[in-house]
């Protein structure tokens, strides 16, 4: 049996593909020192799953994009045609240029839209598909990695998005009528061209990835994507010289496509065949051995690409060997794009739970371990069999893994539905806030300037003690609580300058969750997260932001919001526990802050927003799964503030403008007031609102701050009084789109100060008849 891995992280251990990119965009580097640092991270990583194992049979997956990974194969098959003339070098500067201005946009054009790339967190760029658009392949950048590992000794497969998906994720361009989908034969033409020019080049398997295939596309029944996949892999089976097909279906089970995939003449079909998925679908792997022909060979995925746990080899032998064939290959369930690089990097980790982690090179020696232990047995890789064995035990048995009290806690809450007061109570008791109509706001995060990023980073070194800190911080509070007084804003924030990040500044103050100091992950482009790791069950040691909220309330006389970050967002972006349910530790995060909320409230907060940006993110990818979904993370939501009295106030807000399909369980959040993005979309999701009804507290954002971009008065000024045609005044919310965090303070000033102006403007007007 062989063992590979379907992709594997490009950032460099080290960062050195973010370092190398934001050098080149900011001129400190030319287009050919950009190249060549590339070339050796390639390289580098070709040599090391080389040294691994990796490599003997279905050669090593070339997985490297300078940016994103769908945005390539998009213009390797024409679906965006390229600026440049196909002879020009793909290392000119020219070429990447036009490849940046796509992904990142210039100041004549925008970029690409980007999204989530099913429910990872790893986002994509959005290919838009013109009627005019004819596809033609232009495999010269696939051709020249290919060349390049070869000249350095090593056999390469090139990777694509299959057609089925890359066309499933496209959306048509404004004025397109034709779903892209619709054009699938021509596309397979295309990609056949693709698979002939390798074939040419002598290339010996290539790598086609299908996710689309385990999900529910919008508009699309299943089967027909099974058909769809059936009829384009056929004809890719029938070129008269090509590689080999290695097709995978990662992040979750084959419904419809299994036997349409099975039947259609590939090589190699990946599946994703790790705990996680075989929870949710057990009959998956009886299925698979029963509708896959000898005659294609199962790439297993038994070793789970996207979590971090060490992997229970006892269990993914007797899912291998239960699968009864002859020949199975070992595999990632998924790319390994979604874990860090190593775990030896980190020295600061408890040391129990860096023993029971495995990062993305950890996971190729499992594979190699469990591939040699398919042809001889246990006995071939004893140690690591008797590691992932010892592994298991300790963590089953750990106390700090296992909390009693957080158990007991958690099980007294469990018929708690979450709900306050009805909502005409709390309208009323609110009313003591004194909160004018139309009031405006921000969604809590100021600008990050570089001094309070040195002082962070001081104070994480040890080169600043706790008390300079503290007072660095403070001053910085005072600034901001100071700006918004200047402005005149009626909510005030204070503007979070102590946090590093949303998520992982709630992971590192509470039990339960450890981070690390290398284990970087790519979000988009050259952008990272370091997801924290949740091992245990979840407690609240002491307040965390009590003491900053109380300051900056002491500071003014207006009100100042508390901020916290929701439990179904500091589930979706750390990596979680395999032993418990989702929707366990889920509620012991919303219990851990509702001691945060009632500390709050004893400090005399009275309005306090819980964040819930990726709520939609962890939607299941099936239809039929997202009900029960919606359930448990919409009461682990409601327990942050089922004991809050009915005069203080919840927000909460929410990140992306896909409201329509959740927005019935965004009413169940049951806050009193919701801020959401809608700039982009131009207030579309009002539509979505008069559509259900929608009577609490709203906060269409009304500038979108994804752009430096100041809005002009007269522009607020109009979508305010668009909002109005839908939302009466007094629940009508104006704010920004989302968080300030990564703008500068010229334009934060500019832009809040415009909006305050429109926002009085209108009031002053006749169309508020109150
Ligand atoms: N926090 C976390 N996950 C996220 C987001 C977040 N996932 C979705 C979305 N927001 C992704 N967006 C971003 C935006 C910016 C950055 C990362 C993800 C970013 N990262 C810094 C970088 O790469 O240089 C590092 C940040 C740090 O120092 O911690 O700017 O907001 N968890
Ligand atoms: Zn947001």
């Amino acid at each position: 049996p062989t063992a590979t891995i379907t992709g594997y992280p490009r950032i460099g251990a080290r960062r050195e593909q973010k370092r190398a990119l934001e050098a080149y965009w900011a001129g400190r580097i030319d287009a050919a020192d950009f190249t060549r640092s590339v070339h050796t991270l390639r390289i580098d990583t070709y040599r090391r799953l080389a040294q691994l194992g990796l490599g003997e049979d279905y050669a090593i997956p070339a997985t490297y994009s300078h940016y994103d990974h769908v945005l390539d194969t998009a213009l390797a098959v024409g679906l965006i045609p390229a600026a440049t003339e196909d002879g020009t070098d793909a290392d000119s500067a020219s070429s990447l240029e036009d490849y940046f201005a796509l992904a990142r946009g210039t100041a004549q054009c925008p970029p690409l839209e980007m999204t989530k790339w099913f429910d990872t967190n790893y986002h994509y760029l959005v290919p838009e598909l013109a009627e005019s658009t004819t596809f033609t392949a232009h495999p010269k950048q696939l051709l020249s990695l290919v060349a390049e590992a070869k000249a350095a000794g090593h056999l390469v497969r090139p990777v694509l998005v299959g057609p089925v998906t890359l066309l499933a994720l496209t959306k048509p361009a404004p004025g397109a009528t034709t779903l892209p989908l619709d054009r699938l034969d021509e596309f397979t033409d295309v990609y056949r061209d693709i698979l002939t020019a390798l074939g040419d080049a002598g290339v010996d398997w290539v790598q086609l990835d299908e996710p689309a295939l385990v999900a529910d596309i919008p508009g699309v029944p299943d089967a027909r994507l099974a058909e769809a996949a059936r009829r384009s892999y056929a004809t890719l089976a029938t070129a008269v010289v090509r590689p080999q097909l290695f097709v995978t279906t990662p992040y979750g089970s084959l419904d419809n496509g299994l036997p349409a995939l099975a039947e259609s003449g590939i090589d190699a079909l990946g599946v994703d065949l790790s705990a996680a998925t075989r929870r949710i679908d057990p009959d998956y792997p009886r299925r698979l051995a029963a509708t896959v022909p000898t005659s294609v060979r199962l790439v297993a995925g038994v070793v789970d690409g996207r979590n971090v746990w060490a992997d229970d080899l006892v269990s993914s032998l007797n899912v291998l060997t239960g699968l009864g064939r002859e020949s199975v290959s070992v595999s990632t369930s998924t790319s390994l794009l979604h874990v860090p690089y190593t775990v030896s990097q980190e020295t600061s980790l408890p040391v129990d739970v860096a023993s029971w982690l495995s990062f993305a090179e950890e996971k190729v020696t499992e594979i190699e371990a469990l591939a040699a232990a398919l042809t001889c047995g246990p006995e071939a890789r004893l140690e690591a069999f008797n590691r992932a064995d010892r592994v298991r035990r300790t963590r089953a048995s750990s106390t700090r893994v296992h909390n009693a009290e957080v158990a007991a806690r958690t099980a007294a809450e469990a018929s708690n539905d979450g709900f306050r007061t009805d909502a005409a109570t709390r309208i009323a008791a609110q009313e003591s806030l004194g909160i004018p109509d139309l009031p405006t706001t921000t969604i809590g995060s100021f600008p990050q300037t570089a001094e309070v990023r040195r002082a962070r980073a001081d104070h994480r070194s040890g080169r600043l003690d706790a008390a300079a800190y503290e007072q660095a911080m403070r001053a910085e509070i005072d600034r901001v609580i100071g700006l918004q007084e200047e402005l005149g804003l009626d909510i005030f924030v204070h503007g979070e300058p102590e946090r590093n990040d949303m998520v992982q500044y709630f992971a590192e103050h509470l039990d339960g969750f450890t981070t690390t100091e290398h284990g970087w992950v790519q979000s988009y482009g050259s952008r990272c997260t370091r997801p924290p790791i949740l091992f245990g069950d979840v407690s609240r040691p002491e307040p965390i932001t009590v003491g900053w909220s109380d300051f900056a309330a002491s500071r003014t006389s207006r009100p100042v919001k508390g901020m916290l970050t929701g439990p179904v967002t500091i589930l979706a972006w750390s990596f979680v526990r395999d032993d418990v349910d989702l929707r366990v530790s889920a509620d012991q995060i919303g219990l851990a802050l509702a001691d945060e909320v009632a500390d709050l409230e004893a400090a005399g907060i009275g309005i306090i927003q819980v964040d819930e940006p990726a709520l939609r993110e962890l939607l299941p990818l099936r239809s039929r799964a997202r009900a029960e979904y919606l359930d448990w993370s919409v009461r682990a939501f409601r327990l942050v503030s089922a004991h809050v009295s009915p005069q203080t106030q919840i927000h909460t807000h929410l990140c992306y403008s896909e409201f329509g399909e959740i927005i019935e369980a965004i009413d169940a959040l049951d806050a009193d007031v919701t801020s959401i993005e809608a700039a982009r979309s131009r207030m579309e999701v009002l539509d979505d609102i008069d559509g259900f009804g929608f009577a609490r507290g709203i906060g269409p954002g009304i500038y979108d701050i994804h752009s430096p971009r100041v809005p002009s008065v007269e522009e607020l000024r109009e979508l305010i009084e668009a909002a109005l045609e839908h939302v009466p005044a007094h629940r009508l919310w104006i704010n920004p789109d989302c968080g300030l965090k990564t703008r500068d303070y010229p334009e934060v000033r500019a832009s809040l100060a415009n909006l305050v102006a429109a926002r009085q403007e209108v009031l002053e007007s006749a169309r508020v008849t109150v």
